[in-house]
């Protein structure tokens, strides 16, 4: 049977309207004001916005950084994400040192098929060049996998210089998009024995292990690279103004640079560092949580229009069992936070209700933006006809607490505990399903693979 969703505002990146939405299977199939309801099944959005369902360009489900596995895996963590208001996330499949691209593709696979709850995708992260890789590349773009991670952070991860430059080559020849760790992984390697040598052992040396030179310096050469590789630039989980100023002056010389942050960067600062006892290990990321002045330039940055895409990190490691590894050593402490479910009202709360973006740059940076980036658009990120039927209905008078007490994260905490959130998802539709409803799942299972286009930012 069709589905009306009546008497909602739709919001897209330009502008918000009354409109209905009808949808017949699984598809958008009218978008305006007032459309007959006859035959059928009708949703009333009065009072709310309706966005189109929100990406999560960037999340680790199911990700085994050699030490531990994130609390997440595709169950939980598109549970979660679908009931916060994402219906589509973007995962890091990463190769093995020695292993194949196929062979993580494979694995990747194998980790979300027939258990994700939301759409999902993949991003390939390189992490092991060599010929025979480089022959892979294309087999990537033809199997929907049309973006690709470089680390230039993480002993086990990062790539050479060299590499860098070979693999923006190569890559680019397959129009894939790049989205690159900005952070120099040689300078975080000797901060962190200076500090281990000084004795500064505890969870609040985490953010002068990695200081935003660190990322600066990353993002500076790697925009210089990708210059000399003639291809574009996506930077993830930019978290700076020294970054950003560097991704400025990119721009400046006529390079394609997209830029992504994350809510952790907009809504909590590195005081958080400060919590005692071993607490500040629940906000231990990389990049680490940064300045008051940081997050101002960030948001600045978001109302210029300068950054394209608002995604989490999601990376989730328990309290207990796992950040404790680091109980003596900030630096074993596993690097992530959860977010995927929180990002849509954290971002409404701190941006929308608080006047620091439009409803309309929501629809952008959650949505739209994100999907014209990594080649999914138009079938993700707008209400429009013959799209998925990818809708959220967002109550925007809500009011709730963030607490992991009603959290679907599989994780011991939240790091915005007692958020007053502004604004939630009162009902999720996938492919026209609905699979959540006022933060709670309805259906789970809904989750089937996007194998995506190439990106038309190129
Ligand atoms: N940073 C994190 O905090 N976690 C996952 C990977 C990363 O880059
Ligand atoms: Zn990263
Ligand atoms: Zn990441
Ligand atoms: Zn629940």
């Amino acid at each position: 049977m069709a589905l009306l969703i009546q008497n909602g505002r739709v919001v897209t990146p330009e502008r918000t309207f009354a409109a209905d939405v009808l949808v017949r299977d699984g598809k958008i199939a009218a978008v305006g004001p007032g459309l007959p309801a006859d035959g059928c099944e009708t949703y009333d959005a009065a009072g709310c916005l309706v966005f189109p369902g929100f990406i999560d360009a960037h999340t680790h489900l199911d990700m085994d950084n050699g030490v531990t596995a994130t609390a997440d895996n595709f169950a939980t963590g598109t549970l979660a994400a679908v009931c916060g208001g994402t219906t589509t996330v973007v995962d890091f499949a990463t190769q093995d040192k020695g292993g194949t691209l196929a062979r993580a593709l494979e694995a990747w696979h194998k980790k979300a098929d027939g258990k994700s709850s939301c759409d999902y995708a993949f991003h390939m992260a390189i992490t092991d060049w060599n010929p025979a890789v480089a022959e892979e590349v294309g087999e990537m773009v033809k199997a929907g996998v049309t973006s690709f991670k470089l680390y230039l952070a993480y002993d086990n991860l990062r790539v050479t210089d060299a590499e860098l430059y070979e693999i923006l080559k190569r890559v680019g020849q397959a129009h894939g998009i790049i989205g690159t760790h900005c952070e120099n992984g040689d300078l975080v390697n000797e901060k962190v024995a200076e500090l281990r040598a000084a004795g500064k052992l505890g969870p609040r040396y985490h953010a002068p292990s990695r200081p935003d030179y660190v990322e600066a310096e990353a993002v500076a050469r790697y925009c210089y690279i990708a210059g000399a590789a003639g291809v574009p630039v996506h930077i993830v989980h930019l978290s700076t103004r020294a970054g950003l100023e560097e991704a400025r002056r990119a721009r400046a010389r006529g390079q394609k640079v997209y830029l992504e942050t994350c809510p952790q960067y907009l809504v909590l600062d590195g005081s958080r560092y400060d919590a005692p006892g071993f607490e500040g290990a629940k906000y231990v990321c990389s990049p680490p949580l940064r300045s008051l002045d940081d997050q101002a330039a960030l948001w600045e940055a978001i109302r210029n229009g300068e950054i394209d895409s608002i995604s989490t990190d999601h990376c989730s490691y328990n309290l207990t069992g796992q950040k404790d590894l680091g109980r003596d050593d900030f630096s074993k402490i596993p690097n992530g936070l959860p977010g995927i479910e929180h990002r849509p009202a954290a971002v409404y709360t701190a941006g929308v209700a608080a006047g620091r973006m439009t409803e309309n740059q929501m629809a952008a940076l959650l949505s739209e933006h994100t999907a014209r980036l990594f080649g999914m658009y138009p079938r993700k990120g707008a209400i429009s006809v013959g799209g998925d039927a990818d809708i959220v209905v967002w109550d925007p008078a809500a009011r709730w607490t963030i607490s992991a007490e009603t959290q679907h994260q599989n994780c011991d905490y939240t790091p915005y505990e007692g958020m007053a959130a502004r604004g939630r998802a009162k009902a999720v539709f996938l492919r026209g399903e609905l699979a959540a409803e006022n933060g709670e799942p309805v259906k789970e299972g809904l989750g089937t693979f996007v194998a995506r286009g190439v990106s038309e930012y190129y």
